[in-house]
């Protein structure tokens, strides 16, 4: 700023009389944008506080429907829907955890943020552009607390206490945190803590700035461990199984029905088995480990068929990863209740989202990855109080890269040029654009490990899904998702549909092109096969 005002005083030495009084309104004027641009928010400005989890599906939301909207509700969840938004089509860019996170930060495609992939994907490049980062520049205060997993230290927040240990994954119980430089073991259940660490700095936050608060479970992720209070809620019933639980992957052979991510893989750990006491502990976690490789099964009981034992591992999982459900929507009831104690409720926006979809036993699968509708649709309500109509439902294509431009517009901060995203806040209004988009690119980079899911990308839109596995095979799939909304019949050789699929294909190279992933296949094999992606920016320093 003063080199600025330097440049102008030498350019107008030479007119002294008129010097004084231009001077004058120059630095004036200078000093009031400087002003503006540096703090452009007041403490008018909405608060945001953003909760977010990991693994979270959509048919495990009772304002979403689903299997177990009766049996395992979730009423906090339910209750930021019903007093603001629910949002039926946010759709993940690509369906994995570091990515979708980089690319909620940065409003950017894997591509263009290059954090493509978790196992071997290297470290998000935290040296561009994020909305937090923007928000505190903006004069927001900002805070992060709970799971992270982009293995480079936040940048953009005045506080933040992230999980460490296994590979930034966290530990559900006596979890380790980063809490700002210093590494602190807490005692006691993570989705708890996280919460009482958020509360805290809501407490002790400054006052006179408006905030912006990411809490971040590590839940509902696996190994799905329940606090202990929940451990037993749903033992005496039995949990009912999706329509494709058995799917026979007829017609999908080589891509649905070629994995290492259905019920059979779950290991001793995720059956919550326990290891001889006579083994030593690096010996029990190797026993624990058990059952996630190939031709290793974890038998539950050697009296059962094959079809009963995959039957009650399902039961395990389901139960166990709706109890880790049930934590989270207790700690969001006590945001709430936190926010409404304050004086806080009618100027905060309370966001409730995760970081993909979940497959809960369909296709007989559990994790994410694919881009069918379990794991590419991400949860998204959102309360605004005075500005988005209670009970409002969007159905626009809406993305993981439009969640930092939505953000930034509601807080009224400006976004970056790079940005890929765009503003959904008028659409929350009911107020969408003609041109809104009607379809979207997805692209899944990681492969074998974990889960052994083909590489892939692939565009849908209200009715229809196109999708090319491309990295050792060259399948085609193509689903007419309102006439068969499980993704079962792959009908991409059935001639009736044959001019729709060629114009989704057209429109699929030309979405890929205009977001500028114009990678031949080999170039994409590359991202897949190596470390960082391929990209020097992704390394550890
Ligand atoms: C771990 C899990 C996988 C999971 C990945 C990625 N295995 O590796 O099942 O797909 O995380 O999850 S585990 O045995 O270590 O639990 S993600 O949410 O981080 O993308
Ligand atoms: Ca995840």
């Amino acid at each position: 700023m003063n080199h600025s005002i330097l440049i102008i005083s030498q350019q107008y030495k030479p007119v002294k009389n008129q010097f004084n009084k231009s001077f004058f309104w120059i630095i004036y004027f200078i000093i009031t944008l400087s002003y503006c641009q540096e703090k452009s928010v007041t403490n008018k400005s909405p608060n945001i506080v953003f909760i977010f989890s990991d693994d979270h599906a959509t048919n495990a939301i009772s304002a979403y429907g689903g299997l177990f909207k009766d049996l395992a509700p979730t009423p906090n969840i339910d209750r930021i829907a019903t007093e603001g938004a629910i949002l039926k089509n946010v759709l993940c860019t690509n369906a994995i955890c570091g990515p979708s996170r980089a690319s909620i930060l940065t409003g950017t495609y894997s591509h263009v943020n290059g954090y493509y992939k978790n196992y071997k994907g290297g470290v998000f490049n935290n040296q561009q552009w994020t909305y937090p980062q923007a928000l505190q520049e903006a004069g927001y205060q900002t805070a992060l607390v709970g799971k992270w997993h982009l293995a480079s230290e936040p940048v953009g927040f005045d506080y933040f206490k992230y999980h460490i240990s296994k590979g930034e994954q966290g530990l559900y119980w006596d979890p380790i945190y980063n809490d700002y430089g210093n590494k602190i073991k807490e005692k006691g259940y993570a989705t708890n803590l996280t919460t009482d660490f958020a509360i805290e700095w809501l407490q002790e936050r400054n006052k006179d700035e408006p905030f912006c608060l990411l809490l971040q479970f590590k839940a509902p992720h696996r190994e799905w461990s329940p606090d202990s209070k929940y451990e037993k809620l749903w033992d005496d019933i039995e949990m009912p199984y999706p329509s494709t639980f058995n799917d026979s992957y007829l017609g999908r052979e080589l891509t649905a029905g070629d994995t290492e991510m259905t019920v059979d893989y779950f290991s001793r750990q995720d059956m919550k088995m326990l290891p001889p006491d006579s083994l030593t502990l690096k010996k029990q976690r190797r026993w624990l480990q058990y059952g996630f490789k190939p031709g290793e099964t974890v038998k539950l009981s050697k009296k059962l068929s094959s079809q009963e034992n995959r039957n009650l591992k399902y039961q395990k999982y389901i139960k166990d990863y709706l109890a880790t459900i049930r934590s989270v929507d207790d700690n969001i009831g006590r945001v709430l209740k936190y926010l409404k104690d304050n004086d806080l409720e009618q100027n905060t926006i309370v966001i409730y989202s995760s970081d993909q979809g979940f497959f809960l036993g369909e296709h007989g699968f559990f994790d994410k990855r694919f881009m069918y509708e379990e794991s590419l649709k991400m949860p998204f309500v959102i309360r605004y109080p005075g500005v988005i109509k209670p009970g409002t439902i969007v159905n626009d294509i809406i993305s993981n890269i439009d969640f930092a431009p939505t953000l930034l517009d509601m807080a009224g901060v400006s976004v970056s040029e790079n940005i890929q995203g765009k503003s959904f806040f008028e659409n929350l209004k009911k107020n969408t654009r003609e041109d809104w988009r009607q379809s979207m690119y997805y692209h899944y980079y990681e492969y074998p490990y974990y889960h052994r899911v083909q590489p892939h990308y692939g565009i849908r839109n209200q009715r229809y899904k196109l999708i090319h596995f491309y990295y050792n095979i060259d399948i085609w799939e193509f689903y007419d998702l309102q006439n068969d909304p499980s993704e079962i019949n792959n009908q991409i050789n059935n001639p009736t549909y044959d001019q729709i699929i060629n114009h989704l294909k057209s429109e699929l190279f030309q979405l890929k092109k205009s977001y500028g992933n114009t990678m031949t296949i080999e170039q994409l094999r590359y991202i897949s096969d190596n470390d960082f992606g391929g990209l020097e920016s992704n390394k550890k320093q």
